[in-house]
């Protein structure tokens, strides 16, 4: 049977390619989700694909992905990232393998997104690429679980 990964997207990612596209380029959440599944399915796995505005609903994504017995977590917290212990703790305790991603570099940015909650339960960060940090993430994490790619 197939491995299942997660990916989940934090809060305003909805409207990504709708507003700042000079900073978020001009991909929607749509394109986004396209090119996640295309990618999941070249490392033959499958995909759940979640974004939620809602700290909380976010907590029950991850909790729901162990309980699923999925594979790893690709993660985008958005601007949770810099605040949520509540969604490192749901991370720290799936015991999954997770990769952060960030399409913007926020080391680049302002001092109060240099610092992240969730890199502590992640097994690498991936900032800066745009949306094909996404596809590199699930590259990245179909590597660990031991997924090859078809
Ligand atoms: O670079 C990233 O992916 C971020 O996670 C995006 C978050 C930000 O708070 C993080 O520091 C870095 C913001 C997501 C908001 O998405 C928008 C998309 C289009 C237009 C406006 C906001």
């Amino acid at each position: 049977m197939a491995q299942t990964i997660y990916v989940l997207n934090g809060p305003n990612l909805n409207m990504l390619g709708l507003r700042e596209p000079e900073k978020y380029g001009s991909a929607t959440l749509a394109d986004v989700e396209r090119l996640c599944g295309d990618t999941a399915k070249r490392f033959g796995l499958d995909m759940v694909f979640r974004q939620s505005n809602i700290e909380g609903e976010l907590v029950t994504f991850i909790q729901e992905a162990r309980l699923k017995k999925a594979a790893g977590i690709v993660i985008n917290p958005a601007a949770y990232t810099h605040t949520s212990v509540a969604i490192l703790d749901a991370l720290t305790l799936t015991e999954l393998p997770v990769i952060e991603i960030h399409i913007t570099n926020v080391h680049q940015r302002e001092p109060f997104r240099h610092h992240s909650y969730v890199s502590k339960a992640a097994k690498a960060v991936m900032a800066g690429f745009g949306i094909q940090g996404y596809a590199l993430a699930i590259q990245g994490l179909a590597g660990i679980i031991g997924a090859k790619e078809k």
